[in-house]
C-alpha cells in the first residue's frame, strides 16, 4: 500500500506541502483542481502545473480526489453526452500527464453531509458529527448556509457555492430520479469511460455515499455491500473500482467492513480509513483513528485490505480538530498525521508478522 494525505493545493489548504513532507510516513498526495465546477474540462497544462507543485515540495502526485460528475450525468438529462465527452478528455489529460487513479462520487445535489462540523468532545478537540434527528429539522435550501458559516471560512469538498446557489433547480432536477435510474444513469456513465481508462491504465474509485443512506428525500446507491458489488458486476473491468471508505460505510452500522473488504477483493482502488462512533441509530460522530476510540475495528479492517492483498492507494481520512488548530473541518493537519502513523504502524506489524 501506498500511505497519502489528501491536499487541496495552495491557496485552498492550511496545510504547507512542506508539513506534509515531514509527516514521513507519506509518500504521495491525493489532490485535485480544487477551483473547477463538475463538468468543466481539465487542460494537461493545468494537471501539470498540480503535479509540479507537489513535486516541487518533494512528493508526489498519487491520484486524483475528486474529478466531479456533472448533476447532468446523474440526473440522465439530454447534455448528459457532451459531459461525459469533457470527462473523457479530461480523464485523457490525466492518462497523458501519469495520472492513473481518479476517485469520484455518484451522490445527487450532495456529496457528504453533516449536522456538526465541530462537534466538542471531553477532551477539548472537535469533529464533525451527524444527526439524521437535526437534519430532518434543516430544510434542504438552507443546509448550504448551515455548512458554510461553520467551515472555517473553507470552501468545503462538493460544496461548491455555485452549485449550493442553484439548489432549488437541482432538487427539482433530481425529482424523478430515483435509485434505479440513477444506478442505470451511473452504469451508462461507467460504460462510456471505461475504454479510456483501460486505454490510460486509469483506476475510477467510486466513492461511497456518506452517510450510507438517502438524505432530504434524495436517491442513494453507494451504500453497502450488494450495491457495491451490483455496480462492479454491471461494468467488469478491472478499472471499474471503489474507494473503500471506512466512515461512509461504517456509518450504517449493519455494513460489514471487513465482509465488504473481502467481497470486493481485486477492486478496492484507494482506502479511506477513518474510526465513527455510533451514539445512536442514525447518530455518529468522528473519532481518533484508534480502534478503541470508535466503533470501527481498524485493526481488523487494515487486516482485511492486506490479506486481500490491497497494494493501492490509502490515506487517514478526516481527523479530529487537536491543540487549536484552524483548518478545512474534518482536513486538520495533526490528528491525521497520527493517524497516518498508526495506520503504517499497524500495517507494518501485520506484514512482519505474517512473514
Ligand atoms: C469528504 C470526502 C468527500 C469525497 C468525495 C469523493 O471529506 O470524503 O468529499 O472526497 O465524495 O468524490
Amino acid at each position: 500500500m501506498k500511505m497519502t494525505m489528501r491536499y487541496y493545493g495552495k491557496g485552498y489548504d492550511s496545510i504547507t506541502l512542506e508539513q506534509l513532507r515531514q509527516i514521513r510516513y507519506v509518500e504521495g498526495l491525493i489532490s485535485t483542481l480544487y477551483y473547477k465546477q463538475p463538468g468543466e474540462l481539465w487542460t494537461r497544462e493545468e494537471i501539470r502545473a498540480l503535479k509540479k507543485e507537489i513535486e516541487d515540495g518533494g512528493l508526489e502526485l498519487s491520484g486524483i480526489e475528486s474529478v466531479n460528475i456533472h448533476d447532468a450525468i446523474k440526473i440522465g438529462s439530454p447534455e448528459r453526452d457532451m459531459y461525459i465527452e469533457n470527462y473523457i478528455k479530461t480523464l485523457e489529460n490525466l492518462g497523458e500527464e501519469g495520472i492513473d487513479l481518479v476517485c469520484y462520487n455518484f451522490m445527487p445535489v450532495f456529496d457528504w453531509t453533516r449536522s456538526d462540523l465541530a462537534k466538542p468532545r471531553p477532551d477539548g478537540s472537535t469533529v464533525l458529527a451527524y444527526d439524521q434527528s437535526e437534519i430532518d429539522k434543516i430544510d434542504p435550501e438552507n443546509i448550504f448556509e448551515n455548512i458554510d458559516k461553520n467551515s472555517n471560512g473553507f470552501v468545503l469538498p462538493g460544496w461548491e457555492p455555485e452549485r449550493m446557489a442553484r439548489i432549488k433547480e437541482l432538487f427539482e432536477a433530481y425529482a424523478d430520479v430515483d435509485e434505479e435510474k440513477l444506478f442505470a444513469n451511473l452504469v451508462y456513465f461507467l460504460k462510456a469511460i471505461m475504454p479510456t481508462c483501460e486505454k490510460y491504465g486509469i483506476k475510477m474509485a467510486i466513492h461511497p455515499d456518506d452517510p450510507a443512506w438517502s438524505v432530504f428525500g434524495l436517491s442513494r446507491i453507494i451504500t453497502n455491500k450488494e450495491n457495491l458489488l451490483r455496480m462492479l458486476e454491471a461494468v467488469p473491468s478491472v478499472y471499474n473500482g471503489v474507494t473503500l471508505c471506512t466512515g461512509s460505510l461504517g456509518s450504517n452500522p449493519d455494513n460489514d467492513i471487513v465482509g465488504i473488504i473481502h467481497a470486493l477483493k481485486g477492486r478496492i482502488h484507494f482506502a479511506h480509513i477513518r474510526n465513527i462512533k455510533h451514539t445512536a441509530p442514525g447518530k455518529f460522530e468522528e473519532a481518533a483513528h484508534l480502534s478503541a476510540d470508535g466503533s470501527l475495528d481498524i485493526m481488523q479492517i487494515v487486516k482485511a485490505l492486506y490479506e486481500v492483498g490491497f497494494d493501492g492507494v490509502i490515506r487517514p481520512d478526516h481527523g479530529r480538530a487537536l491543540w487549536g488548530e484552524k483548518a478545512m473541518p474534518g482536513y486538520g493537519l495533526y490528528d491525521r498525521a497520527l493517524g497516518a502513523a498508526y495506520l503504517c504502524g499497524l500495517w507494518e506489524m501485520i506484514d512482519k508478522l505474517s512473514k
